[in-house]
């Protein structure tokens, strides 16, 4: 029911683009193990995953969420806000046009996945220094025929949307209100808050009724828990010194079940 795109860990990983995390040794081996364990959890929830080899000259290539979005009509290819990461979506839009008809954000829009959290039909795109407001307008006109509404959302010390605010359940947010420069576009969903100690907790990936999780927030994850979400936790640490977390490291699909 579920197809998840990944790619493996890129040699060159310690070599990523950091803006609010600073710079510390990255165990390259150790990150490509976790990320295995990552592609089985996501086969424990029930997901096919497509594994896409590694790009030795894109160190940030395993995040493959900043590459594309998909949604149950269409895809879109998009044009990341960092330099360094326009070229590493190549083998990625091919699988997706195989699957979906594939769109693009053109220059001079900017777009990176994680600064998009999709929820029925309303989209919601963080205003980041990766996602300027020529790729938001072009995703509202690419949407509009599939009746998605786009709307922005000021973000503040954190990387994407992504960061600060995921959902966990259907009328359910994780959300780091610290890194929301306005909530009002979230009034209306049941709201469950990072622990205050626990600021990147926020980042969940959810697929069908659960979601999957870094093993690092205890606190959160008690909170997760008490609201009664089914939570599998993996160890991200590497990925999570790339200033990667959970949602980043693959691209979920809804793929028909046969009948
Ligand atoms: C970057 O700065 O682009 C990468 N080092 C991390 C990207 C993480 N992407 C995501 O959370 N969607």
């Amino acid at each position: 029911m579920w197809t998840a795109i990944t790619r493996e860990v890129s040699p060159a990983l310690a070599g990523c683009e950091l803006s609010f995390v600073p710079r510390s040794p990255i165990d390259v081996v150790l990150a490509r193990s976790q990320h295995a364990a990552y592609c089985r959890a996501l086969e424990s929830l029930g997901c096919g995953v497509i594994q896409l080899p590694a790009l030795p000259d894109y160190p940030d290539s395993v995040f493959v969420e900043d590459v594309a979005l998909v949604f149950d009509e269409v895809a879109i290819a998009t044009r990341p806000g960092a330099e360094s990461r326009r070229g590493e979506g190549d083998a990625v839009h091919e699988v997706l046009g195989s699957l979906r008809p594939l769109l693009r954000i053109e220059t001079p829009g900017t777009l990176d996945g994680g600064d998009v959290l999709c929820i029925g039909k309303r989209v919601f795109v963080g205003i980041s220094a990766r996602s300027n407001e020529a790729g938001r307008a072009q995703l509202r006109e690419l949407l509009a025929p599939y009746g998605y509404t786009v709307e922005g959302v000021a973000t503040r010390e954190c990387l994407h949307l992504k960061s600060a605010v995921t959902q966990v359940a259907g009328d359910t947010l994780l959300v780091n209100p610290a890194w929301l420069a306005d909530a009002s576009p979230f009034a209306g969903y049941r709201m469950i808050e990072v622990d205050p100690e626990e600021e990147h907790a926020a980042n969940a990936v959810r697929v069908g009724d659960a979601i999957l999780y870094p093993d690092c927030f205890p606190k959160t994850l008690a909170r997760l828990h008490e609201a009664g979400i089914n939570v599998t936790t993996v160890d991200v640490s590497e990925l999570q010194k790339a200033e990667g977390a959970v949602t980043c490291c693959s691209l979920l699909l809804r793929t028909a079940t046969t009948a």
